[in-house]
């Protein structure tokens, strides 16, 4: 089966699993586990940040830090397309009582500044007050982009300005550093915290990691807890998250490499809308015309092939280690074998 539903779907390499079942581990919510800590140090110094937090999830990351940040009745300014605003379950909301004011996310995942700009609440008794800015790199739903330093100065500038912080859903932040060719920290630096997947392409199974000063982190340790985030030998599945830092970065070029090959050579099939141009790290989004959505999805699975349908005839492929270029290019073969007989 190749299966390019996500790159959350990779399973654990072999050093994982062997570093899972030996890893030195303690109660982590008495803060002892060797493990955890180990990771956490080393989520502080990759990101740049005072110190790290352990948590299950990239959503429950994205949760917490927002709790922390903000009070009820507060606002955040965030991208229409982001995670946060689609994909989970409206929690800011529900759980937080916070206020998300969603802004039109241009195709390469940025808010335009002047947007922010007029996004922000002014003192008025109508308003909530503007406390937050949400970005994400790399950005899913806008093709993968990644975000610049450059433009991660900017709303640091335009942050500063009003008083706002700014928080980074960094799900992807090494796909974006290594596309980039820049450090981590470099992106991370104007986010006054940020939250990291090791679950996606860096290949471990579970766990993501909120990094920041020790005051926000402090209050993202209770917020965990509150929302029944709180591990006990949690350093079983750190040690994974250790070899995903430690070697499992680099490689992801080639799942870059494999978006591009996979869309220049789609681009060229007919019934298929994809630019290449916006390809820049794993994840790409096609357009299908002339035939039924669903249909394809099904053809594509009776040839052992996995793929989502986003929207109506809207289809996102996510290049992960579990996908070679050989695999990719049965992909293309079958691909045109189907719009063919279309
Ligand atoms: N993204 C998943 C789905 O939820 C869509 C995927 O397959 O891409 N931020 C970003 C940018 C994400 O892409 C995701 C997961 C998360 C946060 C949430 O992470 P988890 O799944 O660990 O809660």
């Amino acid at each position: 089966m190749i299966d390019l539903r996500s790159d959350t779907l990779t399973h654990p390499t072999q050093s994982m699993r062997d570093a899972m079942a030996y890893a030195e581990v303690g109660d982590d919510v008495f803060g002892e586990d060797p493990t955890v800590k180990k990771l956490e140090s080393l989520a502080a110094e990759k990101t740049g940040k005072e110190t790290a937090l352990f948590v299950p999830s990239g959503t429950m990351g994205n949760l917490i830090s927002v709790l922390s940040h903000c009070g009820r009745g507060d606002e955040i300014l965030l991208g229409d397309r982001s995670h946060i605003s689609l994909y989970e379950v409206g929690g800011v909301a529900a759980l937080g009582g916070v206020h998300p004011r969603p802004l039109r996310n241009n195709n390469d995942g940025t808010i335009s500044l002047d947007l922010l700009e007029k996004g922000i609440r002014h003192a008025d008794i109508h308003s909530p007050p503007t406390r937050l800015i949400c970005l994400e790199n790399t950005h899913n739903f806008c093709q993968g982009s990644p975000l610049t330093p450059e433009y991660m100065t900017q709303v640091g500038d335009l942050a500063n300005k009003y008083g706002l912080k700014i928080h980074l859903d960094g799900a992807r932040i090494f796909n974006a550093a290594v596309a980039l060719k820049v450090p981590v920290a470099e992106l991370t630096e104007k986010a006054d915290s940020i939250m990291f997947c090791l679950s996606k392409g860096l290949s471990a199974p579970v766990g993501s990691l909120v990094a920041g000063s020790s005051t926000f982190i402090d209050k993202a340790r209770k917020a965990r807890k509150m929302v029944g985030g709180g591990m006990r030998q949690a350093g079983h599945i750190a040690a994974a998250g250790l070899i995903a830092l430690n070697n499992l970065i680099d490689r992801l070029q080639e799942d870059h490499d494999n978006a591009k090959f996979l869309a220049s050579q789609i681009s060229k099939i007919d019934g298929i809308e994809v630019d290449e141009t916006r390809v820049k790290t794993n994840i790409i989004f096609f357009k299908l015309t002339g035939i039924d959505g669903e249909v394809f999805v099904d053809t594509l699975a009776k040839n052992q092939i996995k793929i989502l349908m986003t929207d109506p005839g809207i289809f996102r492929a996510v290049l992960h280690r579990e996908v070679s270029k050989e695999q990719v290019t049965t992909v293309i073969e079958t691909f045109r074998s189907i719009l063919g007989k279309a």
